[in-house]
C-alpha cells in the first residue's frame, strides 16, 4: 500500500494526499458471486514458518529465491530446505487455529500453496480473496502480484497476464502477527484466528465489464431510484441498460468519460423492512457484460432520539454477533455456519445485529437481508489504535473503503460503525473524525455510530460525553453495570443523563455465565445472575433511562478470546454468550427473547 500524507508542523493531517488504498490500486469487483467464477477452495498444502526462513535471507533481506518460486529440485543433489509437495493440507477456506493442533495458538507466518489448471478463454482473469487474516502477499507462478493488509475484507487483483494455460501455482503468505500499529491492535477481546478465512475465488470476465454498480434511493425521498454503474474502463459513450423487471423499469444510459453510467428515476415501489424484506431482480447490461443481483430498497433517518426507518420510528431489538461458528468455535466459512446464527438472532425476536468488531462476510450479510435483519457493520478500530499514526489511519480508512464498497447495494445495512470503546482525545477526535467524513462522503444514505465509553456524572449518575456526538448519528455506547462495574443491585439504583438530542443506543451490555452453572442470582457465573442482570437491565431501559431506540446486548454466543483465562469457567471463551459455545441456550435466552416479544416501546 503506498500512502502520502501531508504532513504539517505540529499538525498531522490525516488523509492521504495523491497516494491510492489497496482498494484503488485494485479495484474491487462488485457482486463476485454472482460472476462467472471458480472456487479455489480445497486442500492446500502449507508451511509453518515461525522465522519467516521462506521470505528473507539469513541477514534478514528479502531472499531472492523465497518458498514463493516453489523451486523444483530435479536431482538429488540439489539444495532446497522446503517442499510443498509433501507438507500438510489443510481446508482453504478456513482458520488455521482449528485445524491444525500446532498452530492452535500460533501467531506468525504460514505458506499456502495451490495448483490449478487454467485454459485461456480470452477473458480477463481475476484473483479475489474474500478475506485472508492478517496480511497476505500473493504470489503466482513465481512472481508477487500483490499484497493485502486486514483481516476481515476482500481485495482482487488482475491475473490475466500472469496465468499460463496448464498449471498454475498460487502462493500465499499469510501473516497473523498482531502489532501495535495494525488494525486491530496486539490487544482486542476474540480470537486472533489466522489464514486464508473466506473464499478464494478465480473471477473471469469479459475484457470491458461492469467492475461495480450502486443503487439507492435519493436521499430524503421513497421513490426515486438513483442508480450508478461503473466499467473497468474509463471510455464515454458505452451504452448501459437496467432493468428491474417487476417495476417495469429498462433504462438505457451511456458511460461518461469515467465510464460511469449514472440514471435516476421516480417509481412506486414497496420498500424492505424487517416485516417485508422485499428485494428486486436487477439486471445490468453493457454491450459486452451482464450482472444480475437482488436489491432492495429503504430509508433510514433520525429525528431526535427517533430512528426513522421507512419514515417510521422503529426500536432496534438486536444481538452483538462475533463472527464464529456455531458448535465447532472456529472463524465462519460457509454462508450455513453464518445462517445458523442468524436463525438464533430470529429466533430470540431480533429484528437487528449489531456484526461485531470487523466486516463479516458477505453471505452474512446477504443472508440477514433476506431475513429481515438490519445490521449494524463495523471495522476493527478497537480499544487503543495509534491514533497518530498516517499508515493505521491509511490501513483503517482502507478497511473502511473494502467494506462500504463490498456492501454498498444491502439494504439492510442502516449503520456504519467507526470505532469500539475508544479513549477520548484530540488525536483519537482527529482520526475518527476524519473516518467519519469518509464515511458522510461516500454514502449519506445510512447512519454513522461507534460504541463508545460511558463518561459519568458520578458513580451513581450515569453519563455519556464524547466530543464525536459532533460527527455520528446515532449515540451508541458499552456499558456493564453489574459486571465490571458493581454487581446487579447497582442497575436498579443508577441514574442517566444523556444530554443530546440524538437517537441512542446501547450496543452493549451483559455479564458471563457457564451454561448448566446455577446458584442464587447473586452467585456470579452462574445462569442465574446473568439473567437478573439482563432483567434489571431491562427494567432500567423501560423505566429509568432516557427512552433509547435499540439495544444489542453483548453477546449472542460465547466466544473464544485468549484474555479469558479463568479455569473451568472461562476456559479461553468470553462466557458473556447466551448461548453457549455447545449450541446451549441459557436462562438469559429466554429474558431477553420474551422482552423482546412483549417490547412496546414504539
Ligand atoms: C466490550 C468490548 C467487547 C468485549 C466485551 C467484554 O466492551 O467491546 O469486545 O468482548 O466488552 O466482554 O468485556
Amino acid at each position: 500500500m503506498r500512502n502520502f500524507f501531508l504532513l504539517l508542523p505540529g499538525l498531522l493531517v490525516l488523509q492521504p494526499l495523491q497516494g491510492q488504498t489497496a482498494a484503488e490500486l485494485y479495484p474491487l469487483i462488485q457482486n463476485v458471486y454472482q460472476r462467472d467464477i471458480r472456487k479455489l477452495n480445497g486442500y492446500w498444502s502449507y508451511i509453518i514458518d515461525p522465522l519467516e526462513t521462506g521470505y528473507y535471507d539469513y541477514r534478514r533481506r528479502p531472499a531472492a529465491n523465497g518458498f514463493f518460486k516453489d523451486e523444483a529440485v530435479d536431482n538429488v543433489h540439489a539444495y532446497k530446505e522446503y517442499d510443498f509437495d509433501v507438507s500438510p493440507r489443510m481446508g482453504i477456506p478456513g482458520d488455521w487455529n482449528t485445524q491444525d493442533r500446532d498452530l492452535f495458538y500460533y501467531e506468525g507466518t504460514v505458506w499456502f500453496r495451490h495448483k490449478f489448471h487454467y485454459t485461456p478463454s480470452g477473458k480477463k482473469a481475476l484473483l479475489y480473496f474474500a478475506a485472508v487474516n492478517y496480511e497476505a502477499k500473493v504470489y503466482l507462478n513465481g512472481k508477487k502480484i500483490g499484497e493485502h493488509v486486514g483481516g476481515y475484507t476482500p481485495f482482487n487483483f488482475d491475473i490475466t497476464d500472469q496465468l499460463t494455460t496448464g498449471e498454475n501455482t498460487l502462493i500465499v503468505k499469510v501473516d497473523n502477527k498482531r502489532s501495535a500499529d495494525a488494525v486491530p491492535t496486539n490487544n482486542f477481546d476474540w480470537f486472533n484466528y489466522g489464514g486464508i478465512t473466506r473464499d478464494v475465488l478465480l473471477v473471469e470476465v469479459p475484457q470491458k465489464f461492469i467492475q461495480t454498480y450502486k443503487f439507492q434511493l435519493r436521499k430524503g425521498t421513497v421513490d426515486v431510484i438513483c442508480a450508478q454503474v461503473k466499467l473497468n474502463v474509463k471510455e464515454a459513450g458505452n451504452k448501459i441498460t437496467i432493468e428491474i423487471p417487476a417495476l417495469k423499469w429498462k433504462k438505457t444510459v451511456e458511460t461518461d468519460a469515467e465510464g460511469v453510467a449514472a440514471i435516476e428515476a421516480k417509481t412506486k415501489l414497496t420498500l424492505w423492512s424487517p416485516q417485508n424484506p422485499k428485494l428486486y431482480d436487477i439486471h445490468i447490461y453493457s454491450t459486452t457484460d451482464t450482472i444480475a443481483d437482488q436489491i432492495g430498497f429503504k430509508q433510514i433517518t433520525t429525528r431526535g432520539r427517533d430512528i426513522l426507518l421507512n419514515g417510521h420510528s422503529i426500536f432496534l431489538k438486536g444481538i452483538s454477533i462475533h463472527e464464529e461458528a456455531a458448535f465447532r468455535n472456529g472463524r465462519i466459512y460457509s454462508a450455513e455456519e453464518g445462517k445458523i446464527l442468524l436463525e438464533w438472532a430470529k429466533e430470540l425476536g431480533c429484528n437487528y445485529v449489531r456484526l461485531a468488531h470487523y466486516p463479516h462476510n458477505e453471505q452474512m450479510v446477504r443472508e440477514a437481508e433476506k431475513m429481515g435483519l438490519l445490521v449494524w457493520s463495523e471495522i476493527p478500530v478497537y480499544w487503543t489504535i495509534q491514533w497518530e499514526n498516517p499508515e493505521v489511519y491509511a490501513n483503517a480508512l482502507n478497511q473502511l473503503t473494502e467494506m462500504m464498497e463490498r456492501d454498498q447495494n444491502r439494504a439492510n445495512i442502516i449503520i456504519w460503525s467507526i470505532a469500539n470503546e475508544t479513549p477520548h482525545g484530540d488525536a483519537r477526535d482527529n482520526f475518527l473524525s476524519s473516518l467519519a467524513k469518509t464515511v458522510r462522503e461516500k454514502d449519506d444514505s445510512r447512519l454513522i455510530s461507534m460504541a463508545m465509553e460511558r463518561k459519568d456524572k458520578s458513580s451513581i449518575v450515569l453519563s455519556v460525553n464524547d466530543e464525536m456526538n459532533n460527527y455520528v448519528d446515532v449515540i451508541s455506547f458499552n456499558q456493564y453495570v453489574g459486571w465490571y462495574d458493581g454487581t446487579n443491585e447497582k442497575i436498579d439504583r443508577v441514574k442517566w443523563e444523556i444530554d443530546y438530542d440524538k437517537p441512542i443506543i446501547i450496543s452493549e451490555f451483559g455479564g458471563g455465565a457457564v451454561y448448566g452453572l446455577h446458584g442464587e442470582n447473586a452467585d456470579i457465573w452462574t445462569e442465574e445472575y446473568q439473567a437478573d442482570l439482563y432483567r434489571r437491565t431491562l427494567k432500567m431501559i423501560e423505566e429509568r433511562m432516557p427512552p433509547i431506540a435499540g439495544i444489542s446486548p453483548w453477546v449472542l454466543k460465547d466466544f473464544r478470546s485468549s484474555r479469558r483465562l479463568l479455569p473451568q469457567i472461562q476456559d479461553g471463551f468470553n462466557r458473556k454468550g447466551v448461548i453457549s459455545d455447545r449450541g446451549e441456550r441459557k436462562k438469559v435466552f429466554f429474558v431477553l427473547q420474551e422482552w423482546y416479544k412483549k417490547n412496546s416501546i414504539p
